[in-house]
């Protein structure tokens, strides 16, 4: 089942999730994604089409369990065992209230309407804007979508393979119609991981699209 462009970006049922787009995350950044800041202008094009947006922020307590500095001996890029399942590690990354955790400045869209903070439990990583990688722990987004009876969602930003696409996974699994926008994110790709992550999303009826396609 692939749904045509059955919702576009005006309508007020639909909402354009704009994930991650942090200095952290961009070149230069403790846990820097390549070209994330070339997705500025791009999201910036997309974001004035869509009434409603919401920012995700990746924003951690300094001794997250997420960090390879939380755990003697391993190093960024190992995955350990924790008590929900495998977790990499990675560089201290968007520390609550740093530099690094802060969103790009030059993201405009003001109209956005929620900032949506994840990954604030030390002891719980969050990929997904909307279930924490216990999976069970919800940040409340279905619900605030839902209430404001949104029912569809785009997702773009960073990283593709990791953020962007445990967030649109659980959209699909929260029942939001899913579209990726392929050219408004980028990717880390460690160990074959952005093939996944497209595998992953086809298999779950998450719809790729380019942002051509909603430029009319
Ligand atoms: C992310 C790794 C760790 C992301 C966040 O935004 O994709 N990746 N924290
Ligand atoms: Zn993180």
């Amino acid at each position: 089942m692939t749904p045509p462009l059955s919702r576009l970006p005006d309508d007020p049922r639909v909402a354009l999730l704009v994930i991650d787009m942090q200095y952290d995350f961009m070149p230069g950044g403790a846990l820097a994604v390549a070209e994330g800041d070339a997705l500025v202008p791009i999201i910036n094009r997309l974001g004035a089409q869509f009434r409603n947006v919401v920012l995700a922020q990746d924003w951690h307590p300094r001794d997250h369990v997420s960090f390879a500095s939380s755990h003697a001996g391993r190093a960024p890029f190992d995955n350990i065992t924790l008590p929900y399942g495998t977790q990499t590690l990675w560089p201290d990354h968007c520390v609550q209230g740093s530099h690094g955790a802060q969103l790009h400045a030059g993201l405009d869209i003001p109209h956005a309407q929620l900032t949506l903070r994840k990954g604030c439990n030390a002891g719980i990583d969050s990929y997904s804007a909307f279930v924490e990688a216990d999976r069970a722990t919800r940040t409340g987004l279905a619900g605030y979508l839902s209430e404001r009876g949104i029912d569809s969602v785009y997702v773009v930003g960073l990283a593709l393979d990791f953020c962007v696409a445990w967030t649109a996974l659980d959209a699909r699994s929260a029942g939001f119609n899913t579209w990726v926008i392929a050219d408004a994110c980028k990717a880390i790709d460690l160990n074959g991981s952005l093939d996944q992550a497209w595998k992953d999303m086809a298999l779950a009826g998450v719809t790729r699209i380019d942002s051509a396609a909603l430029t009319s």
